[in-house]
C-alpha cells in the first residue's frame, strides 16, 4: 500500500463515498503498488519479524513461524501437499507472498484488537459453518478456519469492500501513525483506546464540515457487512490465483496429441471454474468484483475484476498452450518478470509481418524434411517431423538476442533435426548438406570422418531482423547423448573470455535436447551445477528441448521419474517455459521471452517444445511396434505448417495462392541445390569445423612448419619466475606460516639453481604467461593442489576472501592466468575445458583430476572427444590432462590413472618401425591422435608444458603426473637442464657408470615414471649400477621408437626388461612390448617384470603392497631370473 493512498483515502472520505472512491483510488493506486511491490513484501516482513519478536509465541504463533519458514525453499509441490490437508488454509507461499499466513494471523489479531468497537450479538454463520467443496475424488467436509466474532459493522465506514483498506490502513498506522490521513490516527487512537462502537471515529477539526456526510452514510450502514468475510474471499482469491500461477501449467493444453500422461502424484487439480470449492469459494462468488493482489498483472489497466473475468484472464495467461513454471524461483523480481511476461492481457499478439515470417520459417522447415524423404526415402537422417517449430523457434532467440547485442551463438544440439538446423539456422549451403547423402563421394584425406548429422559448422552472417553480424557455430558431437553441453559451455566461456565479455552480451549458448536425454544423462546436471559459478558461467543458456514424448522406443512412464522431462533445470532456478509446439505463434512468444530472460537476467531457461515424432526413431524405424496407440493418434495429425498456413490464411495474413508460391519457391531452391550437389566430388570434412583457427594455420589449414624451436628458457627468467612463486607480490598480506615455509623452501631452490615438481610447472606457466599465452587450470582443489604442492592461490589469514596469485604478477604485459577450483564433476568440468581450448590455440588450459582413477568419470568427453576428435571433425585440441598416478599403497582406487587405457587408445602402429626422417620427433606427433607421457622430472615437466604451445599444431596432452615425486629430494632438476637449447627428452637414457662401458652391462631395464627412483635405488643397494642400465621412457605415445633403438643398439649384450609397478594387465606393458620388439626387430626377447595381472588397480593392504613391490624388484635385479626361459 502506498503511502499516497492511504494519506488520500481518510475515513470520512471513505464514508461518505466509498463505492464510488474505490476503484477510482485502487486504479491509481495499482501501477504504484507494482513498482513497489518487493518494498511492500520487504515492509510486511520486516513489520513481521518485529511483532514475532513481541508477540507472545502461542501454539498458533508457532504454526505460522514454521510455515513460513517451509515456505520460500521448499518445492512448490511439496507445499502444495501440505497445504492440501489445510483446507480454506492459504496456498503454499511462494516468495513474495510467504507473509499470506503471518497476514492471516495479523488480520486476526487486528479484528481482536478491534473487538471493542463490535457489537457482535451472534457469530458470523457463513465462516463458522462446515463448507462442502468438491474436489476430483469427491466432496469433503471443511471445518471452518475462523471463528471471529468480527463485525465491525458499527462503525459505517468499515462496510462492504473497504474492509482491505482497513487492514491496511491499520498496519500503516500501527507502522507510524504519520503514516495516515490524521482522520484515520483518530479513528485508530480511539479504538484503541477502547471507545464505544460507531464513536471511534472523530473527524478533526479540519474535516468537521464533512460530518454531514457521515451521517448520511451511517443511515446506509444499515446492512452490516461481515468484513472478515471479505477479507477471507479476497485471500482465497488470491489463492486461487497464485494456484494459478503454481500450477496452471497442470491443465495447460500442451500435447499436441492430447494423450499427455504427466503424473502430478495424483495430486487434486486446483484450478479452473469448477476448482473454486477448493479455496471456498462458490458459483455465487464468480460475479462478485475482486481486488486483483499486486502480484498478478491479469489486470491490466484495472485494478480490481469479477471473480469469472480473474479465472478467465488466468485460464488464458496459464493454462492454454503455454504451460510456465516459475513459481519456484526465489528471486522476487525474476518471477515479477515472469508473471507480467504471460498475465498481461493482450500480451501474445504479433503483427502480420511476423506471422508471415513465421509461416515462411514454418514452409522452410516443413518442406525441408519433406525434400529429404523424397529424395532419399531410405536414408537415416532424423528428421524433425512433429516438431517442425524447432526451427522458427530458434530463429526467434537468435533474432531477439542479435537485437540485443549478441554477436556469437553457439550451439550443441543431438541427432534430431540436425540437418534441417544446419540448413535452415546456420544456413549451411544445401549443397553440401545433399552431397553428404550421396555414398559414392570420396572422402578427402583428412581423417575418419563422421555420420552427417554429428558435424559441426560454422558461419558468420547478418541477421535479418536485426540487421547485424552473427557467427554461428554448431559444436561436432558424438552420438553420446548430451555429451557435447559443457563441450558448448566451455567453448562458450572461452570466447567470452577472449572478447572481454564479462556478462555475456556478445556471446551466447544455445543447447538443445531429446525429451529422454534431458531427463536420464547425468551430464545435464553436471552442465546445469556449472552455470552459476564464477569461472564457469555462460551467463545464461537458452535451453530447447525437443519433448516429442518418446525416447527410442520408450515412453516417459519408463523413461523418468519426474512428471516433465525439464525437471532437472530446477536445480539452478531456471524457469520453464512448455509449450505447445502445434502453436507455433506460442512457440515463437516463448522463444521471445526465454530470449528476454536471459538478456534481462542472465540465467539458464528451458524451453519445452511439447511434440511429436512423426516418424519412428529414425526414418527405416516402426514405430506401430511399441507405441500402436500413440502413432494411431499421429497418423491422424495434421501437420502443423498445414494447421498453422490455414490460420493465417483464414486471418487473412496470407491469401492461399501466396502460401503456395512460397511453398514452391523453397521447393525450387532445394532443388537447385540438389543439381548443385551433384558437382561436388570430394567431401572435405573441414568444410564442417566448428572452430576454425584460420591464424594459426596456412590457408589451407596445414601447420606453417614441422619444427618446434627449443623449450628451454634464460636463467635470468627461470631466476625470476622462481622468485615470484617463492615471494608474495603485494603489501599487508598475511600468509599461513606453513606456506611461508614452503616460499622459503623455494626461494632456497631458486639460489640452489633447482627446481621440484611445483616449481618446474611455475616456470612453464610462468614463461608461457609472459609471452601472451592465457593459462586456464582447472579441476577439483586446483588452486592450491590435491597434494599441497601447488599454492597458486594465497589467502590472506585475517582478511577473509583476500587472494593473491603471484604468477599474474610475473611481468607487465602478460596473459592472465585462471586457476579454479571446480564442482565436482569430471565429466562435466573435463567437456567444459575441452569446448575452451577449441576457442583458440594460444592458451593452455589443462585439466588436472583429483586423483587419475577419477578420470573414469568423464570417460565420454576421453573416448568420444578426445581421443578420437581431430579424425571426426578435422579439429585439433592442445588439452592437457594432468592425471596424478603412482602405486603408493594408498589402496585400489587412488594409484592408478590406468595408463593402460589411454595407451590403448593411441593410433601409432604396434609393428612397423617407422621411417626416421630429420623432424621425426615433431612429425610422429602432428600424426599421432595424441601424446602421452609420465615424466620422471621437473625439468621433462616443464618441457613438455611449454612444447604443448610452441609445437606447430595441437594435440591432447596426456601426462601422468606423480604424488610422492613431488618432494622426492631426488625428483629436483637443475636450470642446467631447463636453459636454451634444451628440451623435452622423450627418453631419458642411461648415463650413469653403465653408460661407460656398455658391453659389459648384462640387463637393461626399461620403465616410465617414479619406479625408476625405485629402481635406481635398489640398484645402488645392490651395487649393480655398472651391470644393469636404466631408461626411462618419458614419452610413452607417440613411441620414441628412434630413441629406444639408439638405447637397446648401445647395450648389445644385454637382455631387456619392462619393468612397471602396475599389475600385468595394467600400466604400459601391452603397449610398449610389441612396440620395443618392433623396434629391436624381434632379435630379443623383452622379459616383464611387475606385478601380477590382477582385477583392481592395486591392494587395500599396504603390506601386501610393499611385499608385491619387493618381489618385483628382486626380480628386476636378480640376473638369472630369465635363465632358459627362452
Ligand atoms: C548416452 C547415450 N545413450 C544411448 C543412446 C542411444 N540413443 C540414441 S537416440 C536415443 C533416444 C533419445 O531420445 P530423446 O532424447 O527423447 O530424443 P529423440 O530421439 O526422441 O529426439 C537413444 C537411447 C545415445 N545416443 N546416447
Ligand atoms: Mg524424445
Amino acid at each position: 500500500m502506498t503511502r499516497s493512498l492511504i494519506t488520500r483515502a481518510s475515513p470520512s472520505l471513505l464514508a461518505g463515498r466509498e463505492h464510488t472512491h474505490r476503484s477510482q483510488l485502487s486504479s491509481r493506486a495499482a501501477p504504484h503498488e507494482t513498482h513497489s511491490a518487493e518494498r511492500a513484501s520487504s515492509f510486511l516482513e520486516a513489520r513481521r519479524l518485529r511483532r514475532a519478536a513481541r508477540a507472545p509465541t502461542s501454539p498458533r504463533n508457532r504454526v505460522v513461524c514454521a510455515a513460513e519458514k517451509a515456505g520460500p525453499t521448499g518445492s512448490a509441490g511439496s507445499e502444495e501437499k501440505e497445504h492440501l490437508h489445510q483446507p480454506r488454509s492459504l496456498e503454499g507461499p511462494c516468495a513474495e507472498q510467504r507473509c499470506s499466513s503471518a497476514d492471516m494471523h495479523r488480520l486476526r489479531t487486528t479484528y481482536a484488537r478491534l473487538r471493542p468497537l463490535t457489537a457482535a450479538p451472534h457469530p458470523a454463520k457463513t465462516l463458522s459453518q462446515p463448507r462442502l467443496f468438491s474436489v476430483e475424488s469427491g466432496l469433503r467436509t471443511l471445518q471452518p478456519a475462523r471463528h471471529l466474532n468480527s463485525s465491525v459493522t458499527a462503525e459505517p465506514f468499515l462496510n462492504g469492500t473497504s474492509s482491505n483498506y482497513l487492514e491496511e490502513m491499520y498496519y500503516a498506522w500501527l507502522e507510524d501513525p504519520k503514516n495516515v490521513h490524521k482522520s484515520w490516527d483518530a479513528f485508530f487512537r480511539n479504538t484503541n483506546a477502547g471507545v464505544p462502537p460507531g464513536a471511534a471515529y472523530q473527524s478533526p477539526l479540519a474535516l468537521q464540515g464533512s460530518s454531514l456526510a457521515l451521517t448520511s452514510v451511517q443511515k446506509l450502514a444499515g446492512a452490516k457487512p461481515d468484513v472478515e468475510k471479505l477479507v477471507a474471499d479476497h485471500l482465497a482469491v488470491q489463492s486461487l490465483i497464485r494456484a494459478y500461477q503454481v500450477r496452471g501449467h497442470h491443465i495447460a493444453k500442451l500435447d499436441p496429441l492430447e494423450i499427455s500422461c504427466v503424473d502430478f502424484d495424483d495430486a487434486p487439480c486446483t484450478v479452473g471454474f469448477q476448482n473454486v470449492g477448493f479455496y471456498g469459494l462458490t458459483e455465487s462468488h464468480l460475479d462478485k468484483v475482486f481486488r486483483l493482489p499486486t502480484t498478478t498483472f491479469i489486470g491490466g489497466g484495472e485494478s480490481s475484476l469479477p471473480l469469472r473475468e480473474i479465472i478467465r484472464r488466468l485460464e488464458a495467461a496459464y493454462c492454454q498452450h503455454i504451460g510456465v513454471e516459475f513459481m519456484f524461483i526465489n528471486d522476487v523480481q525474476q518471477c515479477k518478470w515472469i508473471r507480467q511476461k504471460f498475465e498481461t492481457p493482450g500480451i501474445m499478439q504479433f503483427s502480420p509481418e511476423e506471422k508471415r515470417t513465421l509461416l515462411g520459417r514454418m514452409i522452410r522447415s516443413t518442406r525441408f524434411e519433406e525434400f529429404l524423404q523424397r529424395k532419399w526415402s531410405s536414408e537415416k537422417r532424423f528428421g524433425l517431423e512433429g516438431c517442425e517449430s524447432l526451427i522458427p523457434a530458434l530463429k526467434t532467440i537468435i533474432d531477439l538476442s542479435s537485437k540485443s547485442g549478441v554477436e556469437s551463438v553457439i550451439m550443441g544440439m543431438p541427432h534430431r533435426g540436425r540437418l534441417n538446423v544446419l540448413a535452415n539456422v546456420i544456413r549451411k549451403e544445401l549443397e553440401q548438406i545433399f552431397c553428404q547423402f550421396d555414398s559414392k563421394l570420396e572422402a578427402a584425406d583428412e581423417g575418419s570422418g563422421d555420420v552427417k548429422y554429428h558435424l559441426g559448422m560454422y558461419h558468420r552472417r547478418i541477421n535479418r531482423v536485426s540487421d547485424k553480424y552473427v557467427t554461428m557455430s554448431l559444436m561436432a558431437n558424438p552420438s553420446h547423448l548430451e555429451a557435447v553441453d559443457p563441450v558448448v559451455q566451455g567453448k562458450t566461456k572461452a570466447e567470452q573470455f577472449y572478447c572481454g565479455d564479462t556478462q555475456g552480451d556478445k556471446v551466447m549458448s544455445i543447447l538443445l535436447h531429446g525429451d529422454a536425454a534431458f531427463a536420464g544423462q547425468g551430464i545435464v546436471y553436471e552442465t546445469f551445477h556449472l552455470s552459476n559459478l564464477p569461472s564457469y558461467t555462460t551467463h545464461g543458456t537458452i535451453h530447447v528441448v525437443v519433448n516429442n514424448q518418446i525416447g527410442f522406443t520408450t515412453d516417459p512412464r519408463m523413461a523418468r521419474s519426474s512428471p516433465y522431462p525439464t525437471d532437472v533445470a530446477r536445480v539452478v532456478n531456471a524457469p520453464i517455459f512448455h509449450v505447445n509446439a502445434d502453436n507455433p505463434e506460442a512457440v515463437m512468444y516463448v522463444c521471445k521471452v526465454a530470449a528476454e530472460w536471459r538478456n534481462t537476467f542472465h540465467k539458464d531457461v528451458v524451453v519445452d517444445l511439447v511434440c511429436y515424432r512423426r516418424n519412428g526413431h529414425n526414418e527405416m524405424d516402426e514405430p506401430m511396434f511399441t507405441q500402436p496407440l500413440m502413432y494411431k493418434q499421429i497418423k491422424k495429425q495434421k501437420s502443423v505448417l498445414s494447421k498453422y498456413a490455414e490460420k493465417v490464411v483464414a486471418e487473412g495474413v496470407v491469401t492461399t495462392q501466396e502460401y503456395e508460391k512460397e511453398v514452391a519457391r523453397y521447393d525450387k531452391i532445394c532443388e537447385e541445390a540438389y543439381v548443385r550437389s551433384k558437382d561436388e566430388k570430394i567431401l572435405h570434412i573441414k568444410h564442417w569445423l566448428d572452430s576454425p583457427w584460420p591464424e594459426f594455420f596456412t590457408l589451407d589449414g596445414q601447420p606453417k612448419n614441422m619444427s618446434c624451436p627449443s623449450t628451454g628458457i634464460s636463467e635470468e627468467q627461470l631466476v625470476h619466475i622462481g622468485n615470484v612463486a617463492a615471494s608474495v607480490p603485494v603489501e599487508d598480506f598475511t600468509i599461513h606460516g606453513g606456506l611461508s615455509r614452503i616460499l622459503k623452501g623455494r626461494a632456497n631452490m631458486v639460489s640452489q639453481r633447482l627446481c621440484d615438481w611445483a616449481l618446474g610447472e611455475y616456470m612453464a606457466f610462468g614463461s608461457l604467461l609472459s609471452d601472451g599465452i592465457h593459462i586456464r587450470l582447472s579441476g577439483q582443489d586446483v588452486e592450491r593442489g590435491t597434494f599441497s604442492h601447488r599454492h597458486h592461490v594465497l589467502h590472506d589469514q585475517n582478511v577473509d576472501k583476500r587472494i593473491c596469485i603471484p604468477i599474474n604478477h610475473v611481468s607487465p604485459g602478460q596473459a592472465p592466468y585462471t586457476v579454479c577450483n571446480s564442482s565436482l564433476s569430471e565429466y562435466g568440468v573435463l567437456g567444459f575445458e575441452l569446448g575452451f581450448a577449441m576457442a583458440s590455440p594460444n592458451a593452455l588450459v589443462l585439466w588436472e583430476a583429483q586423483f587419475g582413477d577419477f578420470n573414469n568419470t568423464a570417460q565420454c568427453i576421453i573416448d568420444q572427444f578426445i581421443s578420437s576428435g581431430q579424425a571426426k571433425w578435422v579439429r585439433q585440441n592442445g588439452i592437457v590432462l594432468l592425471l596424478p598416478h603412482g602405486m603408493e599403497g594408498m589402496g585400489p582406487e587412488h594409484s592408478s590413472a590406468r595408463p593402460e587405457r589411454f595407451l590403448q587408445m593411441c593410433n601409432d602402429d604396434p609393428d612397423v618401425f617407422p621411417k626416421i626422417p630429420e623432424e621425426f620427433a615433431v612429425r610422429q606427433l602432428y600424426d599421432c591422435n595424441w601424446i602421452v607421457v609420465n615424466c620422471s622430472t621437473p625439468a621433462n615437466y616443464f618441457h613438455v608444458l611449454r612444447r604443448q604451445i610452441l609445437l606447430p599444431f595441437r594435440k591432447p596432452l596426456i601426462i601422468f603426473t606423480p604424488k610422492s615425486l613431488l618432494r622426492h629430494p631426488e625428483a629436483k632438476s637443475s636450470f642446467d637442464s631447463m636453459l636454451p637449447g634444451t628440451d623435452f627428452q622423450r627418453v631419458i637414457p642411461e648415463s650413469g657408470p653403465a653408460a661407460q662401458s656398455p658391453d659389459k652391462v648384462k640387463r637393461v631395464i626399461f620403465c616410465t615414471g617414479k619406479i625408476y627412483y625405485e629402481l635406481t635405488r635398489e640398484r645402488k643397494n645392490r651395487g649393480m649400477e655398472e651391470a644393469i642400465a636404466v631408461a626411462r621412457i618419458e614419452q610413452l605415445s607417440p613411441f620414441p621408437f628412434d630413441l629406444v633403438k639408439a638405447e637397446t643398439d648401445r647395450f648389445p649384450n644385454a637382455d631387456l626388461v619392462w619393468c612397471q609397478e602396475e599389475h600385468k594387465n595394467q600400466g604400459y606393458y601391452d603397449y610398449v612390448k610389441p612396440r620395443i620388439r618392433t623396434t629391436i626387430s624381434r632379435s630379443r626377447p623383452i622379459w616383464y617384470v611387475g606385478r601380477d595381472p590382477a582385477a583392481a588397480p592395486a591392494t587395500g593392504n599396504k603390506h601386501t603392497h610393499q611385499t608385491e613391490l619387493q618381489r618385483f624388484l628382486d626380480t628386476a635385479f636378480d640376473l638369472e631370473a630369465f635363465a632358459g626361459k627362452f
